[in-house]
């Protein structure tokens, strides 16, 4: 209860930061896009990562809030880089089912995008298979204006989540984030799952990043898949704006 009322005081408080990640092209090693990732500076507790919070942002509806929130900060701050002559490729925004589930997601994606005047090419969203699945036609309709706006779509988690692969092909979007799982699991001699989602990607013309890269080894091997897009703690952990600025602007 306690959580839950800080969290209902903490967006007029300021208290949510931003974490950005950096993704590479690991054949040119060249920076092509970072993911926002949402952080809570508590008062009291310090830094809350998201799996702490999100779910109970999730149950009170706060994430929609929230959401926005993160939205217009991501938004701006990519145009603020952009502004300052580092030519970032993509910023990429996790949204979740409640917040796919509000009527007006298109029209209030469509208001930031207005008023930070970010070309929508920019901004990528990372929906999860279940996100995709759960509400089947309303999902498809919303996705589909967004990419008609042009707006990237990612399905995070992939392999993870319960979306058939015929559904896939007739999905709008054009990036699939292998999860981490497959990742960690790739050099028992398994890689046969990051080779078929890298295959999969690769015919129905969609890019493909790998999340979670943790080694040398596995970042090489990946690439031997002809898998070059990777985000992972062997390359960067998420970092503050500024940090990020400073190392690869
Ligand atoms: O940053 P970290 O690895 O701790 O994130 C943990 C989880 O929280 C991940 O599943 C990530 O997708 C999710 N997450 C991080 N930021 C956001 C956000 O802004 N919105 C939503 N819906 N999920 C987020
Ligand atoms: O579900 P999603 O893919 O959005 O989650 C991203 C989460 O994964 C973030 O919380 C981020 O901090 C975390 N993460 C990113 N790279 C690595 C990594 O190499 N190893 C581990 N253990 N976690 C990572
Ligand atoms: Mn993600
Ligand atoms: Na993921």
């Amino acid at each position: 209860i306690k959580l839950e009322n800080d969290l209902y005081k903490a967006i007029e408080r300021d208290e949510f930061l931003i974490h950005y990640q950096p993704q590479f092209n690991y054949k040119d090693g060249k920076i092509t896009g970072v993911e926002a990732l949402l952080r809570w500076d508590h008062p009291e507790q310090g830094l809350i990562p998201p799996d702490q919070f999100i779910p109970l942002a999730e149950e009170t509806g706060l994430i929609v809030t929230i959401g926005e929130w993160i939205l217009r900060k991501a938004c701006t701050q990519m145009k603020d880089w952009h502004e300052r002559g580092f030519a970032l490729g993509t910023m990429s925004v996790n949204l979740s089912v409640h917040q796919f589930e509000q009527k007006n997601l298109f029209e209030i994606i469509q208001q930031i995008l207005k008023e930070t005047e970010l070309a929508p090419s920019y901004l990528e969203l990372e929906l999860t298979e279940n996100l995709i699945v759960k509400n089947k036609d309303l999902t498809m309709q919303t996705m589909k204006e967004l990419k008609a706006l042009g707006i990237k779509l990612a399905i995070d988690d992939f392999g993870t989540g319960y979306s058939s692969l015929g559904y896939l092909q007739n999905l709008p979007i054009s990036k699939l984030k292998i999860d981490k799982s497959f990742i960690d699991q790739m050099l028992d001699d398994r890689s046969a799952i990051t080779n078929t989602i890298i295959t999969l990607g690769q015919n129905l013309n969609l890019e493909v990043i790998a999340e979670g890269v943790e080694t040398k080894e596995q970042a090489d091997n990946l690439l031997a898949q002809n898998c070059t897009l990777m985000q992972g703690y062997y390359f960067s952990t998420p970092k503050e704006a500024d940090e990020i600025f400073n190392q690869y602007a």
